[in-house]
């Protein structure tokens, strides 16, 4: 368990001495209920938008103080304004291309001693790009996911993971996969493999780090309405709106809302893996649209 000073306070649970009633005529003792608060501190890739925003904003209103990272670091700033002064939490802004592991490593490398106790890492970051066969493909577009959604999350999981080992804190990891992690689906083979890698990465983490009580969540979602399409058909709007045609897709906050639950939960409770979709889709292939 991680030491205690005088404002490291814990968000929940929240601890209450037992009331004691009126026994054999003594007079009522009732204790007020005690509070113990620790703050807590979280990374988040990828947190300039879509997910990775609505989760941080989901946190902070926990009480969790912030490190968010991402490449538009004028969209993280906004964000880091607009959480210390809602939510008065600490909030660091990291800018970085987690493509590159070098530029990942010396980022996090100067990340401040105070925001160096991580509870819990959130692996956000993550793109699909190009939708075609895989003799159309473009190697630009397959190395970027390669880089960002696989070679990212090892690379910042591997240097979290040990800081949270040396510094003896039961953390938490959660890796945003999707439900293309254990499905397949046609024009999407590069895209479904990085989603396989984070779905096995996240099984084989949560061996590797069971002895240090620290807990692996692999989250899978369907359908989410985000930057997501826009990226993957090169900014092209129109393309990306059709995919929600008819369809009420979920929102970045739906995911966040899930994140939160899943974080509050006891300590001896974990959430392995949840696969989460619209109501009006039943799996990767298969929607009912108006
Ligand atoms: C997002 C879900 O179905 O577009 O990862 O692959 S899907």
């Amino acid at each position: 368990m991680r030491k205690m000073g005088a404002e490291r306070v814990q968000n929940f649970p929240l601890y209450s001495k037992k009331r004691t009633g009126r026994q054999f005529g003594q007079r009522i003792n009732v204790p007020k209920p005690k509070i113990l608060v620790m703050k807590k501190t979280a990374l988040i890739t990828g947190a300039s938008s879509g997910i990775g925003a609505a989760t941080a904003r989901a946190l902070a209103e926990l009480g969790y103080n912030l490190v968010i990272t991402g490449r538009r670091t004028n969209r993280l700033k906004s964000l880091n304004d607009e959480l210390e002064e809602k939510y008065h939490v600490k909030v660091h802004v990291l800018g970085f291309d987690i493509q590159d592991r070098f530029q990942t490593q010396s980022a996090l490398d100067g990340l401040p001693e105070t925001f160096r106790h991580l509870d819990l890492l959130i692996n956000n970051a993550g793109l699909a790009a190009g939708l075609e066969h895989i003799d159309e493909g473009d190697w630009r577009d397959w190395e970027s996911m390669i880089d960002t959604n696989i070679k990212g999350l090892l690379c910042v999981s591997r240097i979290v993971s040990q800081w949270m080992i040396d510094q003896h804190i039961k953390g938490h990891i959660i890796n945003m996969g999707s439900i293309a992690g254990t499905q397949a689906y046609e024009n999407g083979a590069v895209y479904c493999a990085t989603k396989h890698a984070v779905h096995a990465l996240s099984q084989g983490m949560r061996m590797d780090l069971l002895k240090h009580g620290i807990k692996v969540t692999e989250i899978r979602p369907g359908m989410v309405e985000t930057e997501f399409s826009i990226v993957r058909f090169h900014g092209d709007k129109d393309r990306a709106d059709k995919v929600y045609e008819g369809i009420e897709p979920l929102t970045g906050e739906d995911i966040a809302r899930i994140i939160a639950w899943i974080v509050t939960l006891p300590e001896h409770v974990n959430i392995n893996d949840i696969e989460v979709m619209p109501a009006r889709q039943a799996n990767a292939f298969l929607t009912y649209r108006d």
